[in-house]
């Protein structure tokens, strides 16, 4: 049994193999090539694990899967953090033939319901310290609203879904049976534009060309120390070349869980960190730390910091080499595919003034017009491309590919950018319905239609605003029957079950929602009233 999902043509999928990109390797080659290795492959606080010791956890929670009936071509929802587990339970699957959707640890309800109503997994691997799977509440009407889930393994569960205990068991004479290299091995999320949280396949050969290629571009090698402070779910964190890239080349990742600068400075200190990266709010607070007080003492062995997954301002960017004392790379990606990295020695121009250039050059990118015809060199557009670890369709939704892709299978990121005669990539704007608080996505229409169940609401309408910190926050503009309060809203959605970061950071109730000529709400009116206020 194989997921269905759409693939590439057979003649790009030949080319792709003849020009190497698509080896046929399972993405568990990236942990298994490096056999009884002693080298350190992981610290998670005080634990410290080799890659020997990371292959037989792995191999023992896949041997415990099989044992329980998992098969090959089934799926898993997986809420794991930035913890040990979590890779190890990636592997695990990989190596039955299992693709998981990792949801992000601040997920809620709302969110895992969405994933599990579109995948229909077998099971269910999570976390006791999550306050959803504190108790058994939540726990019990999921498995009861979704009778395809067999199995549930709970990491910090004491009884019988405990995960540690599966993988602590000896696995004995384990056979792998990954998915074929052209198939889906896992899912990653879409940040979204839409009402529902749609779902990426990633092949085996799509995923790990774009792990070794970062590799290659990064300069990762097995002396590379890689901080993870990013939600370990996230393709950034992954790919690019993230932890997945560290793990090929026989490096160490140290995990954080969360990026602040007081975890993660000594943190870098402990164990000669040379490699990190952080989204643009994150390296703003970093800098804060270091000029009142924390200096960059412990931060001696960083190499090179990257940022991405939000537009980094030229200030911020020029204060990084001088501030934190590391070269700096920028990433402009998206989990979709695409990657595109400034080279290390690109001069401090390029890497401050632009976003990178496309990873592979088998990376088609071209700029469209609003009606998607080709312009010139440097004009602001729309970002269309394809390639060989791009996809070509979110999982079940036939309608909103027939919009996201066009005829040729260009996929439209919704980013407005420019190229540059040289290749390189400034990202000017966005004409996608999305939010990019801080780096972490919210699809406005996913958090409107929440903000609709309310009794109160008539109509709702979520645009983003200028922040000096987070690049972004989201206003809920709303027509209500009777008056309402940002913290009713906020705590209406909660209860909705919906991740902290989608709450409207403001609230405004209007007598009606301003349209355009043809009838849609008009969110750039929106916009330039909260752009007005925030000035006057
Ligand atoms: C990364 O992936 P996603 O899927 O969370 O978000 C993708 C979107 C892009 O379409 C763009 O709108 C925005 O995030 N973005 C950037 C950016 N990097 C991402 N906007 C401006 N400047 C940048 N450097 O965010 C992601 C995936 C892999 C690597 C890095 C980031």
């Amino acid at each position: 049994m194989t997921l269905p999902f759409t693939r590439w043509p057979d003649d790009f999928a030949r080319r792709y193999r003849e020009k190497g990109y698509w080896q046929d390797l399972p993405l568990t080659d990236i942990l298994t090539r490096h056999g009884d290795s002693e080298a350190l492959a992981l610290i998670d606080g005080e634990r410290r694990i080799t890659y020997r010791q990371f292959r037989h956890a792995v191999n023992n929670l896949a041997s415990a899967l099989q044992a329980k009936g998992i098969k090959r071509g089934e799926t898993a929802l997986v809420q794991l953090g930035n913890v040990a587990e979590f890779y190890i339970t990636f592997f695990a699957l990989l190596q039955v033939g299992v693709a998981p959707v990792n949801a992000l640890f601040s997920h809620q309800r709302s969110e895992l319901n969405a994933y599990a109503l579109q995948i229909k997994p077998a099971l269910l691997i999570a976390d006791r310290e999550h306050a959803l799977f504190a108790g058994d509440d939540f726990l019990n009407t999921f498995v009861d609203q979704h009778r395809s889930v067999r199995l549930v393994w709970l990491r910090g569960d004491e009884g019988e879904h405990a995960l540690e205990a599966a993988i602590d068991r000896p696995a004995e004479n384990f056979i792998a049976t990954p998915t074929p290299a052209d198939e889906v091995a896992f899912f990653q999320l879409s940040g979204g534009s839409t009402g529902t949280p749609k779902l990426i396949p990633r092949t085996h050969n799509d995923y790990y060309y774009s792990i070794r290629r970062s590799n290659e571009i990064c300069g990762i090698t097995a002396q590379t120390r890689y901080l993870n402070a990013l939600p370990a779910a996230h393709n950034f964190a992954m790919s690019s070349p993230g932890t997945l890239g560290i793990f090929m080349a026989g490096g160490c990742v140290v995990l954080a869980h969360d990026p602040s600068a007081t975890l993660c400075f000594p943190l870098i200190h402990q164990h000669q960190v040379t490699v990190t990266s952080l989204v643009p709010p994150a390296v703003s607070l970093w800098l804060q730390a270091i000029s009142e007080g924390a200096g960059n003492a412990q931060l001696a062995s960083l190499e090179l910091l990257q940022v991405g997954g939000a537009r980094l301002s030229a200030t911020l960017a020029t204060r990084i080499p001088a501030e934190i004392g590391c070269q700096l790379q920028q990433v402009f990606g998206m989990a979709e595919g695409l990657v595109n990295y400034t080279a290390l020695d690109d001069s401090p121009e390029r890497i401050i003034n632009t976003q990178g250039r496309p990873m592979c050059p088998d990376d088609e990118v071209w700029v469209a017009d609003e009606h998607g015809n080709p312009l010139p060199r440097g004009e602001v557009g729309r970002l269309m491309t394809r390639g060989p670890y791009t996809f070509r369709g979110y999982f079940n939704s036939p309608e909103h590919n027939a919009s996201a892709f066009d005829e040729n299978g260009f996929y439209c990121s919704g980013d407005l950018i420019a190229i540059d005669e040289q290749g390189y990539i400034t990202v000017q704007g966005r004409e996608k319905d999305q939010i990019n608080r801080g780096g972490e996505k919210i699809a406005a229409e996913e958090v409107e239609n929440l903000l609709l169940r309310h009794e109160s609401v008539i109509h709702a309408a979520l645009v983003s605003m200028e922040d000096s910190l987070l690049g972004e926050k989201s206003c809920a503009y709303l027509v209500v029957k009777k008056p309402l309060r940002a913290v009713e809203v906020r705590r209406f959605l909660r209860e909705q079950g919906v991740a902290e970061f989608k709450l409207p950071d403001r609230v405004e109730c209007l007598e009606a929602l301003p349209l355009t000529p043809v009838g849609k709400v008009d969110k750039k009116q929106l916009r330039l009233w909260l752009a007005e206020r925030a000035q006057g």
